[in-house]
């Protein structure tokens, strides 16, 4: 396992790389080209740059997340090969700078999806959380503007304003994708992406659904054993892997997770590890990492990690905001450091006792 953080890039992050250095067992970061649009090519100069960044901080690239995916990819228009044939070519030119890890969703038209962004807990502390009361009052060709009207300024991971400018246009382009066609287009783009994943190592990491259920009756196929299950199968070469995200599978307490981790072995190769506290059935508040603040047990899936012998990178997930720090919902230093030094800290004990 290597501990690593996520970071935006320079450009979009309060939080530094200097500061990421400082954070005990932290080998990496996790970063992507952050004002690159769906579809486009990355460009080797951009790569090269962003890489030169982070080695000159004392840090690794240790996996982008997000190459995020065209829409005309999961609708499965015929313009997908075009943007399929781009990808391949942003493989490649991660691929050649020695990059090996690509975490990215299936998620159509939205990726993660919150009620609030900033919700006080009674310590004071803000946190993101969902109430899926709240969502079905919102019209989601509005969504976008409660997101980013809620967002304290700071442009969130997966909510391009370009794509959501389209919502409307996209609402309609899904509107004959079901999950069956969802599923059948995802396989039909990791077919096509394998032999160039192949040739570099790289290894494709598709991230949960968040929350791990429908919202605004978009389908939904990666949010539980038998769906996630199916997609490793329909493509068993190994480079067709999971990113492991605890908060994202853990929304649904049907799901249990240490022994998806030990039934993924081999597949899993990174791993986003949060808690989260079960308010009621679709609700629930996001939490700090450790088990005593929320509904998961992080000891247990620390264990199953473990005992999978994780070799890829894991980082820290979502955090609180606390201290006062303005930064990104979810992606500030304090409560992600603090929940990097308790899963390092789980890390060592289970380690040693396992020896
Ligand atoms: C939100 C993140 C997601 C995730 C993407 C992966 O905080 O977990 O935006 O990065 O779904 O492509």
């Amino acid at each position: 396992m290597k501990l690593t953080l996520r970071w935006f890039g320079s450009k979009h992050d309060t939080v530094t790389l200097q500061e990421i250095r400082q954070i005990p067992g932290c080998e990496g970061v996790i970063t992507t080209l952050y004002d690159a649009k769906a579809g486009e090519v990355w460009p080797k100069a951009d790569i090269r740059e962003m890489k030169a960044e982070v080695e000159a901080a004392g840090l690794k690239i240790l996996g982008i997340e997000s190459v995020n995916i065209h829409d005309d990819i999961k609708i499965g228009l015929p313009t997908r090969d075009k943007y399929i044939e781009n990808y391949i070519k942003t493989l490649e030119n991660l691929g050649e700078e020695g990059i090996d890890l690509v975490c990215y969703n299936f998620m159509p038209v939205f990726d993660w999806t919150r009620s609030d962004l900033a919700k006080q807990r009674e310590d004071g502390s803000f946190v993101l959380s969902y109430d899926q009361e709240l969502i079905d009052k919102i019209d989601p060709t509005r969504m976008f503007e409660e997101m980013d009207s809620n967002a304290d300024g700071f442009l969130l991971p997966g909510w391009e304003p370009e794509r959501l400018e389209r919502v409307k246009e996209l609402f309609d382009m899904y509107r004959d994708v079901d999950s069956e066609r969802l599923f059948e287009n995802l396989i039909y783009f990791l077919k096509a992406i394998m032999p160039t994943c192949q040739k570099y190592h790289i290894k494709m990491a598709i991230h949960m659904d968040d929350p791990a259920w429908s919202v605004f009756g978009l389908p939904r196929i990666v949010n539980n054993k038998a769906n996630i299950q199916r997609i490793l199968d329909a493509v068993p070469e190994s480079n067709n892997g999971l990113t492991l995200c605890t908060g994202s599978l853990g929304s649904d307490p049907n799901n249990d997770i240490p022994d998806m981790i030990r039934s993924f072995k081999g597949r899993i190769h990174f791993a986003h590890v949060r808690n989260l506290v079960h308010l009621a059935p679709g609700k629930f508040d996001e939490a700090a990492h450790l088990s005593c603040d929320g509904s998961l047990d992080m000891y247990e899936i620390m264990k199953a990690l473990h005992d999978i012998g994780l070799e890829g990178p894991l980082r820290p997930d979502h955090g609180r905001m606390i201290w006062g720090e303005r930064a990104m919902p979810g992606y500030g230093l304090f409560d992600r450091a603090l929940g990097a030094s308790y899963l390092m800290g789980l890390w060592e004990a289970i380690d040693k006792n396992r020896r």
